[in-house]
């Protein structure tokens, strides 16, 4: 049984998550810079700023790998997004690299490439064209997740989640939407795999109107078996969308929501 540390912890995806993962057989070492209330019997939780190295060090310190989930999730001010995304990735990898851990779950996100237009599908070749400084922000940790990779063998799945909810809210996550089941079978499937590299996977789940298609074998042997499809007659919004970001292309640029 391996031993996983989850960032993120006290976020949407990982509380839509944590239960699943459980059911797996999957137990998380959990850390968040905000506490959580509500741990089921056998959770542990510490505390960790990823923007303090030494707290980082400490949380990976004997563990097998890291599902690295924490962050800023929404466009906010440059400075805000170097804190938790750029040098909270860069803190999370130096110190994985110290302490000898050596395999990543990064989430990553589809606001990478958001600037592409709707009618281009994409793979996982298809070059960065961020929406907002957040997705320039998840693009470097990309990039820092390839360097670990080349330099110091920590393997890493870069995923572009999609949108992870538990069900299609609006018409574009009929395209976008990752189900949590699915993400938790990739998340089994990335610490599972003999060999992982450094893949880039987009997190959807098996949308008929999906943008993206993963490279024809990720390696990981993961074929999502939920899809958005199913709630389209109730979904009714008439946003007309030109870029697959959606709304993250017309937000204030550098500026957090309200
Ligand atoms: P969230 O905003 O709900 O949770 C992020 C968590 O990170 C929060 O609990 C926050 O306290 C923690 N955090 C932020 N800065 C921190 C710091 N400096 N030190 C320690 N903890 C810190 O985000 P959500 O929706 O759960 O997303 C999780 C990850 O997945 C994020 O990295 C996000 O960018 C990515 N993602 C999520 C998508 C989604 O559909 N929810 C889509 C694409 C990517
Ligand atoms: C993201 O990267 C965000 O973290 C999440 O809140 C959603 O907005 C998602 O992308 C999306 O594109 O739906």
């Amino acid at each position: 049984m391996q031993t996983l540390v989850m960032t993120g912890a006290a976020g949407q995806v990982a509380t839509l998550i944590r239960p699943l993962l459980g059911a797996l057989g999957i137990q998380c070492l959990l850390s968040d810079r905000k506490a959580l209330a509500d741990l089921s019997p056998g959770e542990r939780f510490q505390y960790a700023d990823l923007g303090v190295l030494s707290d980082v060090e400490s949380l990976v310190s004997g563990v097998d790998g890291v599902i690295h989930l924490g962050g800023l999730s929404r466009e906010s001010h440059f400075e805000a997004l170097l804190d938790a995304n750029i040098r909270g990735t860069y803190h999370l990898y130096e110190a994985c690299r110290r302490q000898g851990v050596k395999r990543v779950f990064l989430a990553s996100s589809n606001h990478v490439t958001g600037f592409y237009p709707v009618t281009q599908p994409l793979d996982a070749y298809a070059l960065p064209r961020p929406d907002t400084l957040y997705g320039v922000s998840k693009g470097v940790g990309e990039l820092l997740a390839r360097c670990f990779y080349d330099r110091f063998g920590i393997e890493s799945a870069c995923v572009r989640i999609g949108s992870c909810c538990e069900a299609p809210t609006d018409k574009r996550m009929l395209s976008t939407w990752l189900s949590p089941n699915d993400l938790a079978r990739l998340i089994q499937q990335v610490f599972t795999v003999e060999h992982l590299g450094c893949p880039v996977i987009y997190g959807c789940s098996n949308n008929s109107a999906a943008w993206w298609k993963n490279a024809s074998d990720t390696g990981l042997g993961w074929h999502p078996q939920d899809s958005a499809d199913e709630f389209k007659s109730q979904l009714d919004d008439d946003v007309t969308l030109s870029r697959q970001g959606g709304s993250f292309v017309d937000l204030p640029f550098g500026e957090p929501e309200p």
